[in-house]
């Protein structure tokens, strides 16, 4: 079975995303998310300028070969564009195979290892109340794992806080940061303010819900590791299931200081690429959850030895499911997360009525578990009419600055 011809489809219900549709000689097709929050048209041109015409005759069954001839092939290594690229190929291959074979991916991959994957959602609040509400919103909305997102006293929007309480409320919480501007929005930050009022919401927080909930929190690059260490350990005694981005990753080391310091268990990754971004911080255990979507560490075969390399150090699987990954990407996602021993949790972040008008999935939410569905390939069909309705608009990600208006992370 032959790669008779693969397409790029950017469309944005929502927000924007690109996806690859590769279709086989004998009319066979397969889906790969693309999408790259900000800069989506970078990896939409690599994929049709760059990529798609050495697709072309190739055996769609040589996953592993076609990973390994765009990886090595490409010479220039790495980074966020070739992976989402190669990601996209990957994914609608294995897509293909699991069609070929009339099964769901996850039973290529192993079968299944757990009924469900344990999803947790994003509740945020500009305030304690505000919060709170949220929280009990996605409760009520069938969570049992939920990440606390939280506004700064003295601050304006800050990542993670929903604009409205409706979106707060967690009806749709479809928060999206990349806006719709000519130059991307600025933020205003300041770490000391906010070390001094995360804890409190915490304590907050667990008054009102309990010692048992599973809380997540991302600290989204912003602390230096010293002060990470500090928060890590103020939050201690609300027991978080993981503090997320405490420190910019690419410094692995630095997990080592954070790590003297705290036992709150860590997760980082979701801006990595490569199970390379990752060796430092699995060898020396510095952190608990490989946070790597497959949309952007080149895939699902890339994804599954990163997992199986991290489970060799006793690290779990948190793989990364805001909306800026598209449900094919979530749909893969959940493949793995079912199949595989170390899975931890999935972030579940939903995506909003528009985009799946466009993206019609077959996984399920239900009692807190994530299912990908026992329909074969990734369980995802792209609907091309309604694509259209939704023209592609530049969205960038947010600027981040510290009151004296250095950049800061985001
Ligand atoms: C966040 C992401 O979900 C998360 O953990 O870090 O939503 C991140 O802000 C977005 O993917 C950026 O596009
Ligand atoms: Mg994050």
């Amino acid at each position: 079975m032959k790669i008779e011809s693969a397409e790029t489809v950017v469309t944005s219900p929502g927000r924007n995303f690109v996806t690859l549709r590769i279709t086989t000689t004998d009319g066979v097709t397969g889906l790969g998310d693309a999408t790259l929050n900000g800069r989506e048209l970078a990896v939409e041109t690599y994929l049709r300028e760059h990529v798609v015409p050495l697709l072309i005759g190739r055996d769609a069954g040589r996953i592993e070969d076609t990973w390994q001839y765009l990886y090595r092939g490409a010479y220039w290594r790495r980074g966020p564009v070739t992976m989402a690229a190669i990601a996209a190929v990957d994914t609608a291959l294995w897509d293909i195979k699991a069609k070929v074979a009339g099964m769901p991916l996850y039973q290529l991959l192993g079968g299944a290892s757990r009924a469900g994957a344990l999803a947790y959602g994003h509740a945020s609040g500009r305030d304690v109340p505000e919060l709170l509400d949220s929280v009990r919103a996605h409760l009520d909305a069938g969570y049992r794992a939920i990440r606390v997102q939280t506004g700064v006293p003295g601050l304006g929007s800050v990542y993670g806080v929903a604009a409205s309480p409706a979106a707060a409320g967690g009806k749709r919480y479809d928060y999206e940061p990349a806006q719709r501007t000519a130059l991307p929005v600025e933020e205003t930050w300041d770490t000391r303010a906010y070390l001094r009022h995360v804890p409190g919401v915490f304590e907050a927080v667990r008054a009102e819900f309990g010692p048992e909930l599973p809380l997540l929190h991302d600290g989204h690059h912003r602390m230096t590791p010293i002060q990470a260490g500090r928060l890590g350990r103020d939050l201690e005694p609300y027991d978080l299931f993981w503090l997320e981005d405490a420190t910019p990753g690419e410094d692995q080391a630095a997990l080592r200081l954070i790590r003297q310091h705290t036992t709150t268990p860590l997760a980082i990754g979701e801006v990595f690429n490569s199970a390379h971004d990752y060796t430092t911080l699995l060898q020396e255990r510095l952190i608990d959850y490989v946070r790597s979507a497959v949309t952007h560490t080149g895939g699902i075969t890339a994804m599954r030895k990163l997992l199986d390399m991290a489970g060799h150090y006793g690290a779990k699987s948190g793989i990364h499911g805001p909306t800026d990954i598209s449900p094919v990407g979530m749909a893969a996602a959940l493949h793995l997360d079912l199949a595989i021993h170390n899975f931890g949790i999935q972030e579940y972040m939903r995506h909003s009525a528009e985009t799946l008008e466009v993206f019609h999935t077959s996984y399920t939410f239900q009692d807190g578990l994530l299912h990908p569905s026992d329909a074969p390939g990734l369980g995802v069909v792209l609907d091309d009419e309604a694509a259209t309705r939704f023209p592609y608009e530049p969205a960038y990600l947010p600027v981040n600055r510290l009151t004296d208006g250095t950049v800061h992370d985001w």
